[in-house]
């Protein structure tokens, strides 16, 4: 008997094996009592027939505390009541972790815990297949990102997270001490990001924390997320990089249909993989259809966090559930982006996913006088982005990029409540620890 599971299986005989594990649940019915003990794999059941046991070793498994982290060698039976279709008498076993009473939390009660309670135990959370599931959904998420990356030819940069100015705006910077001097956790990888583009490594992507100071705090929002940041050079319109993400979002998608498929299970949960190209509305366009289901907007109106659900629901009464959002008026944009000259708008784009944004890029202003006179523009001080705009002077190819919030995507993918959700550790504003 092989039973596949983490810890070493060791047989110590013909169906005799070692099984490592927390001890779930222990139920005891008077002559025969019942352990369930659980690793990443799932959970086996050992069956303690009280005659038939060791009284010794009868007493001291049944009277663990629930949690604790045990290692059982124990002889298999196959058994038609299990799940596993087999079970374990034990003969010995070892207590490597004695658990505390009572727990913070449960692991298997089916009560609803609020969210506070289970981040604040977040170890006793994880503990729950339904919750590692979505991490390992999105493990399997980066490293279908990365694959899909090298086969774009895009090569795979690290940029600081110390920074001496940010790129997206200052109500959302995070100030801090730099040896006497102030400096700030980036807001995004943009300005290195766009350096590049100079240099000759001309296709980079970066997956890496993102710092912003949001004091709002809604279930979209954190102050720390994974940004998956991209940017390309050679690119003749916009058009180029969404086509580009196009690409890179069906192979996620697809791919996570096919590997993630235990964890999709245990979910619940389906992936359906919408077909590219993904149709795409001009921010005109959203503003008559919001128009027209009673919201009213003026043009050049963020289209707010309402707006963009009442797109979301639009859309997918028509049966979209990714769709593009292009030519944002230039002045709701950043500096880095590209005007449409001649009209009010901009070369930029988001994503939205299901009613949310998960991604903005566009065309960068690759031109140095003009990208000068569009930072003056929007009163920005060009001395201190002195390093930046050196790197417009010497030869700078046209060029643009995304971002897309990693966790965005897969609150989106999943149809999860919370940003939350999909962070081990969330930051947010009242939350600096675990
Ligand atoms: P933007 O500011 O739109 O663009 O951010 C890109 C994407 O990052 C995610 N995101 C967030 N996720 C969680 N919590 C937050 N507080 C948060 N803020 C942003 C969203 C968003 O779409 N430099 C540009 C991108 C580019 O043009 O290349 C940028 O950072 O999913």
């Amino acid at each position: 008997m092989n039973i596949c599971r983490d810890s070493e299986t060791i047989s110590t005989g013909d169906g005799v094996v070692e099984v490592k594990g927390w001890v779930q649940d222990i139920r005891n019915l008077g002559g025969i009592s019942f352990i369930v003990l659980r690793d990443r794999h799932g959970t086996i059941q050992i069956t303690l027939p009280k005659k038939k046991i060791d009284p010794e070793l009868f007493e001291k498994l049944t009277t663990l505390p629930r949690e604790s982290v045990v290692s059982v060698v124990g002889e298999v039976k196959s058994s038609d009541q299990t799940e596993l279709g087999l079970e374990l008498i034990p003969l010995s076993f070892e207590l490597y972790s004695k658990a505390d009473v009572p727990l913070p939390m449960g692991v298997v009660d089916k009560v609803n815990v609020e969210m506070d309670t289970r981040l604040n135990n977040r170890f006793m959370d994880l503990r729950k297949p339904e919750i590692r599931a979505i991490f390992e959904i999105k493990s399997m998420m980066l490293e279908l990102l990365n694959e899909a990356m090298a086969n774009n030819g895009f090569s795979q940069v690290s940029t600081p997270k110390l920074v001496e100015s940010g790129a997206e705006g200052g109500a959302t910077l995070f100030e801090l001490d730099y040896f006497g001097k102030p400096a700030y956790l980036a807001q995004s990888p943009q300005l290195y990001k766009q350096m590049l583009m100079s240099t000759g490594l001309d296709r980079i992507y970066e997956i890496g924390p993102a710092f912003r100071a949001e004091r709002s705090n809604t279930n979209r929002h954190v102050t720390e997320f994974i940004s998956f940041d991209g940017e390309m050079s050679w690119i003749s319109s916009q058009s180029d990089i969404m086509k580009m993400i196009e690409n890179i979002i069906d192979r996620i998608l697809k791919g996570l249909k096919e590997k993630g498929k235990k964890q999709l299970a245990i979910l619940g949960k389906e992936i359906s993989v919408p077909p590219v190209p993904y149709p795409v509305l001009t921010y005109s366009e959203c503003l008559r259809m919001l128009e027209k289901a009673g919201m009213k907007l003026n043009e050049g109106d963020d289209l707010g966090t309402e707006g963009e659900k009442l797109i979301g629901d639009l859309m997918s009464e028509k049966g979209h559930e990714l769709y593009w959002i292009h030519e944002y008026p230039e002045v709701e944009k950043p500096f880095y982006i590209m005007e449409k000259e001649g009209t009010p708008y901009s070369f930029s784009f988001d994503l939205d996913y299901k009613g949310q944004e998960i991604s903005s890029g566009g065309q960068r202003e690759h031109r140095y006088d003009k990208l000068v006179e569009r930072m003056k523009k929007k009163g920005m001080d060009t001395e201190s982005f002195g390093f930046y705009l050196d790197a417009f002077k010497y030869g700078m190819p046209p060029h643009g990029g995304w971002g897309i919030g990693i966790e965005r995507m897969l609150v989106k993918m999943l149809d999860l409540q919370n940003i939350r959700e999909a962070i081990l550790f969330p930051r947010d504003l009242s939350r600096l620890s675990p």
